[in-house]
């Protein structure tokens, strides 16, 4: 017998013309979606975390293994060790790891080793991988892992940014560090860290432009 006993479908089917609607107002919501290096420290309701991840749960995930744990910080301590554990390995990062090539693409954006974020933030969500998962005292595969929760992470970056958050999609290099301090499991990979909060009023990004679809899109086949 299969563990899920199959259920029908319930699936919203749209008028054409709706359809259209919908995909342009989901286009305009997450286009206006920016990365955000500078927070404010004013708080946020909390409670928003707890149902952006859910929804982020919701991810298709290789076999339904759904591998991924969220770990939302606030408190303040942790909150500063995160900060210098990142910042002694960008510190190595931006003085030997990274090539000439690497510091050339990230200059227009004036990233450095300094993450004042990672304290004034005031939640930051560190996303875990499960690379293999526990059973019955045992290990079990896990399947398409970094394709999971990268999917799980493209809807919680989307959720928070529909209810009015401001997130950037960091990843300090190497993680392991986060594996220790927040105490995870042996089969738990940090993946990636969401500062969560509300940018500062001054807050500026980097005036840039997205690839046009000619730029992204490539059709194979008739188009009517
Ligand atoms: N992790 C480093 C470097 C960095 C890498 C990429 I790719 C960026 O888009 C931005 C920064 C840091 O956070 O500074």
């Amino acid at each position: 017998m299969s563990d899920y006993p199959f259920t029908p479908l319930a699936f919203r089917r749209f008028p054409e013309p709706e359809m259209r609607e919908r995909a342009a107002k989901l286009y305009e919501e997450l286009a206006a979606r920016r990365s955000v290096r500078e927070f404010s420290d004013e708080s946020i309701p909390l409670d928003v975390l707890d149902q952006c991840i859910i929804t982020a749960g919701t991810a298709p995930s290789g076999a339904h293994q759904q591998p991924w744990t969220f770990v939302v910080v606030t408190d303040p301590d942790k909150k500063r060790a995160i900060r210098e554990a990142a910042e002694e390995e960008e510190r190595k990062n931006y003085a030997e790891r990274m090539s000439e090539e690497w510091l050339q693409a990230l200059a227009p954006f004036g990233t450095n080793e300094d993450k004042p974020f990672l304290e004034t933030a005031p939640a930051l969500i560190v996303v875990f991988r499960q690379a293999w998962g526990e059973r019955d005292g045992g290990r079990h595969k896990n399947y398409y892992t970094q394709e999971s929760v990268g999917i799980a992470l493209g809807y919680l970056i989307a959720a928070l940014h529909r209810a009015g958050l401001a997130t950037l999609t960091h990843t300090p290099s190497p993680m392991g560090f986060l594996e220790e301090l927040l105490q995870r499991p042996q089969n738990e990979r940090a993946y990636v860290l969401l500062p969560v909060g509300y940018p500062t009023d001054d807050c500026a990004v980097p005036d840039l432009d997205r690839k046009s679809l000619d730029e992204i899109r490539v059709w194979v086949g008739p188009r009517d």
